[in-house]
């Protein structure tokens, strides 16, 4: 039996302030989030959402090295982005906060003074890798190298990426200091651990026992934890960035981020309400984390023992992780920059947050990976909300306008039809599956059925046709279009947790104000005689050169990163002097140029090579327009045999440089010589 809960605490993982928010944390984790809490207060629940920006951490004390400044400049500057970019997204925390804020320290501060008086915490001295020449300890994202367990040579000190495993700097094979890229060196240290073997048994019982309703990637990855064996866990580190740790003797040191993180979930609460403890400390209160799959051990395993050691904190009810989303084939990465920033998307595509939040839950990975693609974001903006959804509420409003001038008619009770009853009946199902999948977080399913809704609706106007039917029995048409206008009311709710900008545009249309869970299926939310308004665009066609100047931004991703990543080819076998000057290479002028008929990449070209003026066929289309490049000095191998390409006949080669993304670049003398000077 599922308890009732009297209020509910929902916590988004907390972004870290080292770079904007991208549409795999959307997807991810704030998208679904906030649909829960949305669908949770429209059935006027007690509830909260609580996030904030991750201020601590080595992702934040590098970027800012990196760039030359310092870690507050990185945090401020990406709260901001990350903060603001959320608001006009439409997610609807009740507090954003951060976890450098004075509350932050206060809170996380005594909460490790608590477990350190109950003797909760091992101190240990152990050997820990030091960069010399940094003069500075290497934990975490500081140290860099081949993964124990998947040898994916980029993982770093606290975890491998590549297989998800969660590592301690030590594991790593061949470690190099993400400063300097020197080997390092062992050095003592004293730190502080959690004893995570201690509550094996107890989080065993926990999750593998009274949750088995837990998602089976998250179930999954807990029970490979146990299997491992847990191991106590360091919860401070050599840094000056953090949370002091607040012990005699620990000066230099402050709190693992993933100490201090978690518990900002809490401050947030503090920060948002005095009334803060009945949601953190109550029994009947339902704690839910969002969160994506690589953070699901801290959530499950070890902030659960963290509250269970401190004792007064109710445990987490579910922490419904979801999978990565893929970018075009590809793996989101801010170092790459191969991402869909949430700011730039909101600066591209104004007023169309809705698109992107029906996309990103239409393609959530609830399951496993998934790809997110221009085209499927074109498709479901064009076939989906501007076809179905779109098309059906204007339909409604616009015969409202023309036949009653926007005034709900009323219906006529002897005009009643089983296609009313059954529209009826079928709404009301939709309802309760919706209800279901969100109640279990498959929200993906959830917004299928809210979206055939709609489709119901269309189905019910084209079998019904009022346009027809307005001539011949206009007594009935006041019931069909009665029917229509409380299914459009019906929708501005079902769509509120999903597309709230639309389900708010819809409302303004319908002359509502109400957001009420319990209304959807309903006959009776507009009233006859009430007014409604005239028709606006809820949703508009995205034009193909739209989504293509999108694609085309990541294409130059792309070259970028092959270009920054590329390596030489090593040098070919020595040749003797003879051999080189065996090669006629002069410097000539291009006279003419034509792009070679039939074909993509060739240009027949004219160049005057000073011994006479020949025609040389070259590949390099993609790169040059034949009317930029006439005047322009080339070098060109002037004795290679000719051969026919395409029916010309080609006198030689031009020299050409290539980049590592294939690209061609002319070898051009840097000031102007004569035609046919030699080159040597
Ligand atoms: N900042 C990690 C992340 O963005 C982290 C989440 C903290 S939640 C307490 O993957
Ligand atoms: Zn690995």
């Amino acid at each position: 039996m599922s308890k009732e809960f009297k209020r509910y605490t929902v916590t988004a993982a907390l972004p870290y302030a080292n770079g904007p928010v991208h549409i795999g944390h959307l997807a991810g984790v704030y998208i679904p989030a906030d649909i829960y809490v949305r669908y949770l207060r429209l059935q006027k629940k007690d509830v909260i959402y609580v996030c904030g920006s991750d201020e601590h951490g080595v992702p934040i004390t590098l970027k800012a090295q990196k760039e030359g400044v310092t870690p507050k400049d990185i945090v401020d500057r990406y709260n901001k982005i990350i903060k603001d970019s959320f608001k006009e997204f439409g997610i609807s925390f009740d507090i954003y906060s951060r976890t450098s804020s004075k509350t932050h320290a206060k809170t996380s501060s005594e909460f490790f003074t608590n477990l350190y008086e109950k003797g909760e915490f091992i101190e240990k001295t152990s050997n820990q890798l030091y960069d010399k020449e940094a003069n500075q300890y290497l934990a975490d994202r500081y140290i860099t190298g081949t993964c124990p367990h998947c040898g994916n040579e980029k993982a770093y000190g606290d975890q491998c990426e590549a297989c998800g495993t969660s590592l301690n700097a030590t594991d790593l094979i061949n470690p190099k200091s993400a400063i300097t890229g020197n080997a390092p060196t062992l050095k003592e240290t004293k730190h502080w651990f959690l004893p995570l073997d201690k509550y094996q048994p107890f989080l065993e019982k926990w999750i593998l026992e009274e949750h088995k309703e837990w998602k089976p990637n998250v179930y999954g990855q807990c029970k490979s934890w146990f299997d491992m064996g847990l191991q106590p866990r360091a919860v401070s580190r050599d840094l000056d960035w953090g949370v002091p740790v607040p012990v005699k003797g620990a000066e230099g040191k402050v709190l693992y981020v993933w100490f201090d993180a978690p518990i900002g979930y809490i401050s947030a609460t503090k920060d948002l309400t005095p009334d803060w403890e009945k949601y953190w400390k109550d029994e009947d209160t339902k704690l839910i984390h969002f969160i994506g799959k690589d953070n699901i051990v801290f959530h499950c395993i070890v902030f659960p023992s963290m509250l269970k050691a401190e004792g007064s904190y109710i445990l987490p009810d579910n922490v419904p992780a979801n999978e990565f989303l893929n970018l075009e084939g590809d793996k989101i990465s801010t170092s790459r920059n191969w991402a869909v920033w949430l700011h730039e998307y909101l600066k591209d595509f104004p007023n169309k947050q809705d698109v992107l939040r029906y996309t990103l839950t239409a393609n959530a990975p609830e399951t496993k990976d998934n790809d997110f693609t221009w085209k499927d974001f074109q498709d479901r903006n064009n076939n989906e909300l501007v076809a179905i959804l779109g098309n059906f509420i204007n339909r409604v409003v616009v015969l409202t306008n023309k036949y009653y001038a926007g005034e709900v008619p009323e219906p006529e009770p002897q005009e009643f039809r089983a296609a009313d009853r059954e529209l009826k009946e079928q709404v009301s199902e939709l309802k309760e599956t919706i209800d279901k999948n969100i109640e279990t977080y498959h929200f993906r399913e959830a917004l299928k059925n809210a979206m055939n809704i709609a489709r119901l609706g269309n189905k019910y106007l084209a079998d019904s046709e009022p346009w027809k039917q307005i001539k011949t029995n206009p007594e009935r048409v006041k019931n069909i279009m009665y029917m229509t206008l409380q299914l459009s009311a019906s929708l501005s709710q079902v769509f509120e947790p999903f597309l709230p900008f639309t389900a708010k545009k819809i409302r303004d249309m319908l002359n509502i104000s109400e957001t009420d869970w319990s209304i959807i299926g309903e006959c009776n939310l507009l009233k006859q005689g009430h007014l409604i308004n005239k028709p606006t665009l809820l949703f508009s066609k995205i034009e193909d050169i739209e989504v293509e100047a999108q694609v085309n931004k990541l294409l130059e991703t792309k070259k970028a990163n092959e270009i920054e990543q590329a390596v030489a080819k090593p040098q070919k076998e020595n040749i003797v002097f003879d051999d080189f000057t065996k090669l006629d290479i002069r410097v000539g002028t291009i006279t003419e140029a034509e792009k070679l008929a039939k074909t993509k990449k060739l240009l027949k070209i004219t160049v005057d090579t000073g011994i006479d003026v020949r025609t040389v066929v070259s590949g390099i289309a993609e790169y040059y327009k034949p009317e930029d490049i006439i005047g322009k000095q080339v070098s060109i191998l002037v004795n290679l045999e000719p051969r026919k390409l395409k029916g010309v006949e080609s006198q030689g080669m031009i020299l050409m440089a290539e980049n590592a993304d294939g690209s061609l670049a002319f070898m051009s003398p840097e000031k102007t010589i004569i035609n046919g000077g030699e080159i040597k």
